[in-house]
C-alpha cells in the first residue's frame, strides 16, 4: 500500500431517502481514522468534504424517476475530479460516504488511471439497477450499473469516458438482496458474485482467496467499494437499508487482512454510515477498524 493517503469526505444523502448518512464522514473521523492510520506510519492528508447541493423538495422531473439526479450528478463530477487529482499526485485515495451513489464519482475519477480496473463490491445489494429496474428511484441502488455504462446518461457521462469498468473485472461479495433486473444483469454480463450462500458454504478464507486470484490475473488496479450494509446489522446497525444474515465483523476483518496481504487494493471507499440510525457510533467504529486491517494493522 502507498505510504501517502488522501482522505475525501462526501456528505451525500441524496441517493436515498433516509436523512443522516450525510454525517457519515464526520462520524468516521470522530471514530479516529486519521490517528489510526498515522499510527501505522502513513502520511495522511484530509482534504475535507466536498460540497453537496440541495435535495429536491418534491420529485417533479417528468423525464426521469431518478431522485435528485441533478445534485447527485454535480457532486459526482466534483468527486471524480478530486479523486483523479489525488491519484495523479501519487497518493492513495480513501473516500468516506455518504450513500453509495458516491461510487459513481469515485470510479469516474479512478478509472482513467488503469487499463483494467478491478472492483470489489462488498455489499448486501448489487447496486446494479437502472431507472427502468429500480424499485425505488434511489440512485444509491445504481452506481455499479452506471459504472458499467448502463443507466441515465447524466450519470454514465460523468468523467472522461464510459464504461468505467468491465463486467469481468468485478467481484460482488455479501449479496443477499438483489432485485429482479439486477439478477438478470448479473447473468447477462457474467458478473462474479459471492452471495451469502457461497460465504456460508466456502467460508470467507476461500471466498477471498478466489476473489484475489481472479482479480490478480486480469486487473492493474483494484478499487474496494465497501458498503457497511454488507456486514450483518448486528455488527453494523447504522445503515439505511439493513438486511439480516450478513457478513460478520470477524469475517470482514479477515477479508480486509487478506486484501492487505495481497497488495491488490489501489483505492477504497467506505459508504452508507448513518450515525442517526447507529448505536453509539458503532458502525463508524467498525468502518475504522476495518480500515485499520486494510492498511496493515496486525494483532501481533
Ligand atoms: N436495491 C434497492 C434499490 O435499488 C436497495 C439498494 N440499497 C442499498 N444498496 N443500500 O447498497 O433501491
Ligand atoms: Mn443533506
Ligand atoms: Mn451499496
Ligand atoms: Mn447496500
Amino acid at each position: 500500500m502507498k505510504r501517502n493517503i488522501s482522505i475525501i469526505g462526501v456528505p451525500m444523502d441524496l441517493g436515498q431517502m433516509r436523512r443522516g448518512v450525510d454525517m457519515g464522514p464526520s462520524a468516521i473521523r470522530y471514530a479516529g481514522i486519521v490517528e489510526r492510520l498515522e499510527n501505522l506510519g502513513y502520511d495522511i492528508k484530509d482534504l475535507g468534504d466536498i460540497e453537496i447541493g440541495q435535495a429536491e423538495r418534491v420529485h417533479n422531473n417528468p423525464d426521469t424517476n431518478l431522485r435528485n439526479l441533478k445534485a447527485v450528478a454535480e457532486a459526482s463530477e466534483t468527486l471524480a475530479g478530486k479523486v483523479n487529482d489525488v491519484i495523479g499526485s501519487g497518493d492513495f485515495p480513501l473516500i468516506f460516504g455518504g450513500d453509495h451513489s458516491i461510487a459513481i464519482g469515485t470510479l469516474a475519477g479512478v478509472s482513467p488511471h488503469y487499463e483494467n480496473l478491478g472492483v470489489i463490491w462488498y455489499d448486501a445489494h448489487g447496486d446494479l439497477n437502472t431507472g427502468d429496474t429500480s424499485p425505488s428511484g434511489n440512485i444509491h441502488g445504481m452506481p455499479l450499473a452506471v459504472s458499467l455504462g448502463i443507466g441515465h446518461e447524466d450519470l454514465t457521462g460523468i468523467g472522461q469516458s464510459s464504461p468505467k469498468i468491465k463486467p469481468e473485472n468485478i467481484v460482488i461479495i455479501g449479496a443477499r438482496s438483489l432485485d429482479e433486473g439486477e439478477r438478470e444483469l448479473i447473468k447477462e454480463k457474467g458478473i462474479k458474485v459471492y452471495t451469502m450462500h457461497e460465504i456460508d458454504r466456502l467460508g470467507m478464507t476461500r471466498v477471498m482467496e478466489e476473489s484475489i486470484d481472479y482479480l490478480k490475473g486480469r486487473t492493474d488496479g483494484v478499487h474496494l467499494s465497501l458498503d457497511l450494509d454488507g456486514l450483518d446489522p448486528s455488527d453494523a446497525p447504522g445503515v439505511g437499508t439493513p438486511v439480516l444474515g450478513g457478513i460478520s465483523y470477524r469475517e470482514s476483518h479477515l477479508a480486509m487482512e487478506m486484501l492487505e496481504e495481497s497488495g491488490l487494493i489501489t483505492s477504497a471507499e467506505f459508504v452508507e454510515v448513518n450515525p442517526i440510525l447507529d448505536e453509539k457510533n458503532k458502525t463508524a467504529t467498525v468502518a475504522v477498524a476495518l480500515m485499520g486491517s486494510l492498511f496493515g494493522e496486525k494483532l501481533l
